[in-house]
């Protein structure tokens, strides 16, 4: 009977001590990007990016006509940005990099040193600081002078992409281990495209968001197979992309079928390319499209198919996954002449879906965010389910608020509430997370919404020429998870010497327990 006992002992040994604990060598890290929080629109050399464009020709399209021509004025306030990370105690920090700010023209014909000093300073003070820097490449501010040539729906984007980012590579490589090549490609494509209410404002729902979801996959493993090829060897870092998604639920039960085909659209078109055995487009929704397209009377359908050589290049090029994650939506098959509404959060026209909400998740301050903490649970599980055992990265998850509170209760309540279900994640269903990062940092300019909602762990005051930044209880929340490393964290911050005492204790009670049931 020894080894029963030594079982159920170090079972129990492993429920008391590390319950609650995050997995040893766990990080946890703040994002933001560059058009959201650098500000410095035109300084230097800088160039437009689509996003300077939009919001200067489209005033009424953003919350009190905001910009981000200063926003946080981390472009000057890069230091305060690092102090804050640092405070904090972040294992890494994520930013993005300005493609016009690097790069005028959009081409590698010429990079800007200024661009170059910006980030290099960046860099290098994240490192002395201990922080890790983790760096997309492109999160949504595309070069002006690109997007005039057809932006993401001109299949040359994708080398236009991987130039730029082979520049990015050879720049800063030697420092930066963690890269993500593209932010949420389904903001970029399906958001803006379908509902035209982002940079570059055109609408071409179900056509420019597919043709853009093409170019994307491509540009992303582009930049995948430059980085193996000519980086890999030297600087050993890993590279992958990062998605937004939303989990899908049955609407009733008998919407099973609905939900995962949701899944399939939300998630599989920007992973099932890159994870999944086979590669291409997730094969449901191909059959899907191609079948409404002929209806249609097309004599092709709308999603641009990959060619096997395509399909070849895209298959795997990852060393990780990135989970953007904030919010969860209903789906169930449209009754016969239902009116459908945009993808991604009414409805999806091709797979004649309707997409809702659950009415007990509440809403944040943002129109989009209902919270269902379980739904991150779910998420993780499915990606385990659907691509096997990869790492996955936590790139973005947060919570908005219109009010300024210091004390934003709301805000530690969704983050514990997410962070707990990212630990079942990983200690009960065995899914390999290695990280988390919160959405955000500091406060900023929150694209179409302007300033009016704030994600911030810090407050920014906007009024405020230096543009000073508070912490918020959330901010001292989360510094305390990073510190104990666990969700207990009042044991062990405020003593942790208590905490040890108080387990051991708890250990020896249980280890008498175990010992007088089993002889008796
Ligand atoms: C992400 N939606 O974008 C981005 O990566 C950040 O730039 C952004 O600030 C953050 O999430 C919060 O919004 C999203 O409409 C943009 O569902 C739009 C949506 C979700 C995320």
């Amino acid at each position: 009977m020894w080894w029963l006992k030594a079982t159920v002992i170090s079972l129990s040994v492993c429920a008391v001590v590390g319950g609650r604990d995050f997995p040893p060598g766990f990080k946890f890290g703040a994002s933001t990007a560059a058009y959201q929080v650098e500000g410095a629109w035109n300084a230097s050399e800088k160039s437009m990016s689509i996003w300077d464009t939009y919001v200067h020709t489209n005033p009424h399209k953003i919350a009190n006509n905001a910009t981000g021509d200063v926003a946080c004025d981390s472009y000057n306030n890069w230091k305060t940005d690092i102090e804050l990370a640092s405070k904090m105690g972040l294992h890494f920090y994520r930013f993005s990099i300005s493609w016009p700010r690097l790069l005028p023209s959009g081409f590698p014909d010429y990079i800007s040193k200024d661009g170059m000093r910006y980030y290099n300073n960046l860099i290098d003070a994240l490192l002395e600081n201990g922080i890790e820097p983790v760096v997309t490449i492109y999160h949504f501010d595309l070069p002006q002078s690109l997007q005039n040539l057809g932006g993401w729906t001109n299949p040359l984007v994708a080398d236009w992409f991987a130039n730029y980012a082979r520049v990015v590579f050879s720049l800063f490589g030697d420092r930066v281990k963690t890269w993500i090549t593209l932010n949420e490609p389904i903001t970029f494509c399906d958001i803006s495209y379908n509902i035209g209410n982002a940079a570059p404002g055109h609408t071409s729902p179900g056509v420019g968001s597919y043709i853009c979801n093409k170019n994307a996959m491509l540009a992303h493993a582009k930049a995948y197979r430059i980085y193996e090829k000519e980086f890999k060897s030297k600087y050993n870092g890993k590279i992958s992309i990062s998605n937004q998604v939303f989990w899908f639920e049955p609407h009733t039960k008998s919407d099973d079928k609905a939900a995962e085909k949701a899944r399939q659209l939300m998630a599989g078109m920007y992973y099932h390319p890159i994870f999944s055995k086979k590669g291409g487009w997730p094969p449901v929704i191909e059959r899907i499209i191609a079948k409404k397209s002929k209806k249609e009377g097309l004599p092709y359908s709308r999603l641009p198919a990959f060619t096997k050589e395509e399909i070849k290049l895209v298959k795997g090029t990852y060393d990780f996954l990135g989970l953007n994650f904030y919010t969860s939506r209903t789906a169930r098959v449209a009754k016969p002449g239902e009116q459908i509404g945009s993808w991604p959060f009414y409805g999806a026209p091709d797979l004649d879906i309707i997409v809702d909400v659950k009415p007990k998740w509440k809403k944040s301050d943002i129109w989009w965010l209902y919270i269902n903490p379980e739904g991150i649970r779910n998420q993780l599980a499915w990606f385990k389910k659907e691509y096997g055992d990869i790492e996955i990265l936590i790139t973005e998850n947060g919570f908005a608020s219109y009010n300024d509170d210091i004390n934003d209760k709301d805000r530690v309540q969704y983050y514990k509430d997410h962070l707990e279900q990212v630990l079942l994640a990983i200690k009960e269903d065995g899914v390999r997370v290695t990280g988390y990062s919160v959405w955000t940092l500091i406060d900023n300019f929150e694209w179409g919404d302007g300033y009016s909602v704030k994600f911030g762990l810090h407050h920014v005051n906007f009024d405020d020429p230096k543009r000073t930044r508070t912490p918020r209880a959330s901010a001292d929340y989360y510094a305390s998870i990073v510190k104990s490393h666990s969700l207990d964290i009042n044991n062990k911050i405020t003593d942790s010497g208590t905490k040890k005492i108080k387990k051991s204790a708890a250990l020896i009670l249980l280890m008498v327990f175990i010992n007088t049931c089993l002889s008796a």
